[in-house]
Order: C-alpha cells, then structure tokens, then sequence
C-alpha cells in the first residue's frame, strides 16, 4: 500500500522531514516529479542532510529509493549528492537508489537557458531555482527531449544533444555561453558510472504493489506551484499535486493508503508570484527569523506571513488528503496573538471569493479576512502528546481540522525526527 506525502502550500512545509519519520515502516521510497530545484532538509543527532534530487528515504538504511520516470534528472548533481550524503556518513547509498530508464535529462544548457529566460522576463521573472526545470520540462513536452535510456546510445545521444544546443543557439545567439561538445564529453565519462543505477521501473513499481510492500511517496515543492492548479504562471514545470504522482510512477490507485498533506502552522513562499497573506512587516521578519526561511537550494530569504486556509482548503480540494501534518508549529510560540486566513475579499466591490481565482489580477485585489487567536506564549518543543500541548496551540490545531475536515495526525514542534507529536 502506498502512502503519498505532498505539500499543501507553496513548499518548504517540511515534507522532508516527515519523510524521514515514515521511513523506518517503508520498503520503498520514491519521488514522482520535479528536479533538483526541490530541497528537503533532515536534521538528525545535530546534523542535517540534504537533499534535492534524491529521495529522503535514503537516510533509512534499509529502504529502497526510486527516481520515478516523472523526474528530471542532471546528472552531475545525481552524481554529487550522492557523495555528499556518503560524507556525512549515510551508508550504502549507491546499493539503495534506482532512476527510470523513462526519465527525461536535464543538461546544462538547460540550467543555462532557464536562467536567460528570467533575464528576458527582467520583472516578470518567476524567480526559479535556474535549475534547468522549465527548459527540461519544455523540451520534454516537444518530443525532442533525451532520456536516461537513450544515454547508452552515444550515437542518439551526442545527435540529440546536438540538436538541442543548435535551437537554443538559434535562439540566444552570443547570450548562451555553451559548448556542447564539452557536455558531451562528461556524458562520455559517466555512462558507464550511471548504468548501474537505471532500471525499468514499471515491473519494478509493479512487483512492490503485488507484494504489499508498503512504499511511500515523497512530493516535491507543492501544491500552489503546481502546472495545472498552482498561481501560474509563477509556478514550476511539473504537477506537484496529487495527479504528477501518476503520470510520474506506475502506481495503481487502489493501493492508495493515504495521502497526507504538509501544511506549515504559517505560510512561505521562494521566488516571484502572488501571496495574499504575505506580511512585510515584523511578523514576516519575525516568522522568517524564529522559522529560519531560507532556501534550501538556492539559499534565498522565504518571504513569510500567516496562515492561509483559504489556500489549505483549495489544496485539500485537489489533492484529497486523508490527513494533515501541521508543521513548525513551535515557530509560533512567542507571538502573542496569531493570525488565519479564513476568506478573501475583493474590497472595491465587495465580493467574496468561493475558493482561491485563478485570475491573477483577480487575486491581486483581494484581502485576506483573518480570524485572531490567542497566542500561547509557552514552548512546545519538547511535548509528546497533544494533551501536553498548551491549550491555545491545541485549539489552533483544532482550528485548522473544522475549517478544513481534514484531520492532523501529525504536529512538527521543532526540526528533530523526534520532535513530532502524533495523534
Ligand atoms: P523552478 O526552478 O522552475 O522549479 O522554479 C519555479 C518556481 O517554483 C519555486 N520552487 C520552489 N519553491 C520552494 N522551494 C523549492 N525548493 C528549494 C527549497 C528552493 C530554494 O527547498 O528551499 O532553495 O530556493 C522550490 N523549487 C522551486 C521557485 O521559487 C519558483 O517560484
Ligand atoms: P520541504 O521542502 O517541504 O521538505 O521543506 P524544507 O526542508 O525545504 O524546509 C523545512 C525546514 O523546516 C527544514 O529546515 C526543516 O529541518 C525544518 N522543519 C521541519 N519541521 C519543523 C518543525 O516542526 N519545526 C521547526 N522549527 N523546523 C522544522
Ligand atoms: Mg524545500
């Protein structure tokens, strides 16, 4: 049976982490979409991993990891995780992760391209992680894109490749700053390194899925970045949401177990796009200090504000979770009276929003209606049930479960795999 975890906001929940602590009951853990733009940080006995392309599930030393075909691959960094993670001392890594034949690569003339797009779009940029993941993606849905299984076919390869730059060339002219021969060459040095690691993954997901093996899926980024559901066009490449876990594995859905949506007790967001609860004031300086919001990947400030149910409900529309982990609730504890989003409304006509527009503009205009609490004024790191929680942090939690219907099993009151208290 499959346990599926996916980002409910604009990511950086904490997935990661959760990740980490189902884990130890998985036999199989893999990822679905996106790239190395993802950054899911674990911190165990003082020290923390990283990771952006490879799945958490490797910090169990006895699971299985997959990169399923959904995924774009850049080999280099594939290759240079991996031997971080050894480093800090995980074991057996290479011995525990498969990558699909069927996934696309993602060159370095992507990363190149991605970044001479945000250029061209000078304010409009999106502010992406200049991983390559939209020029991938794109070159993927244009049919010329390479996949992992034509690398162990030079001659298709290097005619690919080549094609590949000759467009972007084409259309960058002196701007694009690549030499093609140079990428072909390093793939020449790795094809041997990376055979080992390829595999078909549709046997493989079916074999799991007869054997009950219980398999847990890790989302990367979230649902409001989404292709299809997210504030695009400020989004990224991929489908983030419920559906990009079946184009980007062979997973049967009724082997589904749950689907479990990470939602952090605030709100952040990296890069460009609309943010209605975003606060530029104390609190988001606050929140962004206590909550220590920088990106993973890139290291950038998050910008921050309250929490958005608005957004939560829209998420759990798509995505249909089973059950919520709130996260970074201890992030909270010392504001003295805490703030949630529970409608939008557009204040020249005094309309009232059904569910979160699609209409960027439409969004632009409207002010959150919030709903004040009660801070609680009193740590929660530390507290192992919901009962030893103080009271105001219970009914904040309490909260979020009548608005939305969907109940938190899971509540993150600090960084550590054992500061999380399940109900
Ligand atoms: P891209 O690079 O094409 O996927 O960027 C498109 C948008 O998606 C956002 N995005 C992210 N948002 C939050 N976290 C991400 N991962 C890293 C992290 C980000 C980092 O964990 O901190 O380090 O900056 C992530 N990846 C993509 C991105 O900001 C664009 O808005
Ligand atoms: P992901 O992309 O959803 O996996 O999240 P990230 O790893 O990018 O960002 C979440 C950050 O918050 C990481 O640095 C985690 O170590 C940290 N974190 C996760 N859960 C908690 C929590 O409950 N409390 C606190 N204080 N930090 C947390
Ligand atoms: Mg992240």
């Amino acid at each position: 049976m499959a346990t599926i975890v996916l980002g409910a906001q604009w990511g950086d929940e904490g997935k990661g982490k959760l990740v980490d602590v189902l884990t130890k009951d998985a036999k199989l853990v893999a990822r679905a979409q996106g790239g190395n733009n993802a950054g899911h940080t674990i911190s165990l006995n003082g020290k923390s991993y990283h990771f952006h392309l490879l799945p958490s599930g490797l910090m169990s030393p006895t699971c299985q990891n997959l990169i399923g075909s959904g995924v774009v691959v850049h080999i280099p960094s594939f290759f240079k995780e991996l031997t971080d993670l050894e480093a800090k001392g995980l074991e057996n890594v290479r011995d525990r992760i498969k990558i699909s034949d069927r996934c696309h690569i993602s060159l370095n003339v992507h990363g190149l391209v991605d970044g001479l797009e945000e250029v061209e779009l000078g304010k409009d940029s999106i502010g992406t992680t200049k991983r390559g993941i939209g020029p991938t993606y794109s070159t993927k849905a244009s049919r010329s894109g390479i996949r992992i299984c034509d690398v162990f076919n030079k001659k298709l390869f290097d005619h690919k490749i080549r094609i590949i730059a000759n467009g972007y060339k084409k259309r960058f002219g002196d701007l694009l700053q690549y030499d093609v021969e140079k990428e072909i060459a390093q793939f020449d040095k790795w094809r041997q390194e990376l055979g080992p690691f390829v595999t078909d993954q549709v046997p493989l997901m079916a074999k799991a899925q007869q054997d009950n093996l219980p398999i847990l899926i890790e989302g990367a980024n979230a649902l409001m970045l989404d292709l299809d559901f997210g504030t695009y066009p400020y989004v990224t490449s991929s489908n983030t949401g419920l559906g990009g876990i079946f184009t980007g594995l062979a997973l049967n859905p009724t082997k589904i177990k749950s689907v479990i949506g990470v939602v952090k007790a605030y709100t952040t967001r990296v890069g460009g796009g609309p943010f209605p609860t975003e606060t530029l004031d104390d609190v988001g300086n606050k929140l962004q200090e206590i909550g220590r919001e920088y990106g993973v990947t890139t290291g950038r400030r998050r910008r921050c504000g309250w929490l958005d149910l608005v957004v939560v409900k829209y998420s759990t529309m798509i995505n249909s979770y089973t059950q919520y982990n709130v996260t970074k609730l201890d992030v909270l504890d010392t504001f003295p009276k805490i703030k949630i989003a529970v409608k939008y409304v557009i204040e020249e006509t005094n309309e009232e929003l059904e569910s979160f527009p699609a209409d960027l503009e439409k969004l632009a205009k409207v002010k959150p209606v919030y709903h004040e609490m009660e801070g609680w004024n009193t740590p929660t790191t530390g507290c192992q049930s919901f009962s030893d929680l103080p009271k105001n942090a219970q009914a904040y939690i309490e909260f979020i479960e009548e608005f939305t219907g969907v109940k938190v099993s899971w509540i993150g009151t600090g960084p550590g795999r054992e500061e999380m208290v399940s109900r």
